[in-house]
């Protein structure tokens, strides 16, 4: 067959709603698209353990430890899962690993700013989670097989992450009045990076029209941000709390938002490692993957010494 006619053959499996698997004929673009979108997104899950795990030591209760231990540790496993989907692909973990430390790899937004107190913790599992998941919802329609099964469970896993978040925040919530300031200043650093979140404008979007037509992406980062605000802004006002943007607004009959634009200077700036915190959530990576050096050694003798014997 031409590549014109296994293009058209792949591109009638995708619009039939077939999965595409890693043996199966697909077009160079697709494959590289997809080791850059499932790589970025495992290095998300892993820098963003980060911010939350700093505060295990400090969580406020037994219970909300031995949650938030629970959370970070299933973070870290979505990326392993990620990573492992990315290799069905052709690339290896330590390339994409190496990408990430050596700052050629980017992820998400997020994570590049500080959690400075407990309400920002909560505040995190509740609308990074939840901006997550409606993201995530829709990735696991995708169609190629291995990121779109890897999702069935990271999604199960984020409706927990969420749960705790909204539950911690209800607790901050009926408490003191400066229990309830501390998550209104939380929801004031946080709202603009949680609207970047999505990726930029559909209009400033390189990758989506591609992956829209491939199915890699179901939803544009525009409509993805609509989703986000229909289901949280309600929710976010419903506890009093005020959302930093006077422009936001729901409109009746387009049942759009419009909202102030947040500073995508700001969001380009951040993801190529000028955020307030690229540089530790980075140097914490590196440190941990020195530490670790010594296992993959010994595993990697281990193997060795198994097949000579
Ligand atoms: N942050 O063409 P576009 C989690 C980049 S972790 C950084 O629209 P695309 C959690 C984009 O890469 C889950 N960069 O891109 C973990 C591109 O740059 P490059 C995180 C971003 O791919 C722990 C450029 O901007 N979720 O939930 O079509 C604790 C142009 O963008 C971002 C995922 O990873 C961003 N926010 O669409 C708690 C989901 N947005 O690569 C929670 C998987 C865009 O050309 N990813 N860029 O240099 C996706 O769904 C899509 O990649 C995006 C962007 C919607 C994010």
């Amino acid at each position: 067959m031409t590549d014109d006619e296994l293009l058209a053959r792949f591109e009638a499996r995708i619009d039939r709603g077939e999965k595409i698997e890693p043996g199966d004929w697909m077009p160079e673009r697709y494959r590289s698209g997809l080791i850059r979108m499932i790589s970025q997104h495992a290095h998300s899950e892993i820098i963003g353990a980060l911010p939350e795990g700093a505060w295990i030591p400090y969580a406020p209760t037994l219970k909300r430890k031995m949650t938030l231990i629970a959370k970070v540790q299933d973070e870290v496993g979505h990326g392993q899962m990620l990573y492992r989907a990315a290799e069905t692909l052709g690339i290896t973990r330590e390339e994409m690993i190496d990408q990430l430390l050596t700052g050629k790899a980017t992820y998400s937004n997020v994570f590049n700013y500080p959690a400075e107190t407990w309400a920002d913790v909560a505040l995190i599992g509740w609308l990074i989670d939840g901006a997550a998941i409606v993201n995530q919802t829709k990735l696991l329609l995708g169609s190629y097989g291995p990121y779109a099964r890897a999702m069935e469970r990271i999604c199960f896993e984020e409706g927990f992450h969420l749960k705790q978040g909204y539950d911690a925040i209800c607790v901050l919530m009926a408490g003191t009045p400066s229990q309830r300031a501390m998550v209104q200043d939380a929801l004031n650093r946080w709202w603009w990076p949680i609207m970047m979140f999505q990726g930029p404008r559909d209009k400033d979007s390189v990758h989506s029209a591609e992956l829209l037509r491939w199915k890699v992406k179901i939803k544009t980062n525009d409509e993805l941000r609509q989703e986000f605000l229909t289901k949280f802004v309600p929710k976010i006002l419903a506890f009093g709390l005020v959302i930093p943007d006077p422009e936001l607004r729901f409109h009746e009959e387009t049942k759009e938002w419009t909202f102030t634009e947040p500073d995508w200077d700001e969001f380009k700036r951040v993801i190529r490692g000028g955020g307030p915190m690229n540089k530790e959530r980075l140097g914490v990576r590196r440190l941990a993957h020195e530490s670790g050096r010594w296992v993959r050694e010994a595993l990697d003798a281990f193997v060795r010494e198994g097949r000579a014997a």
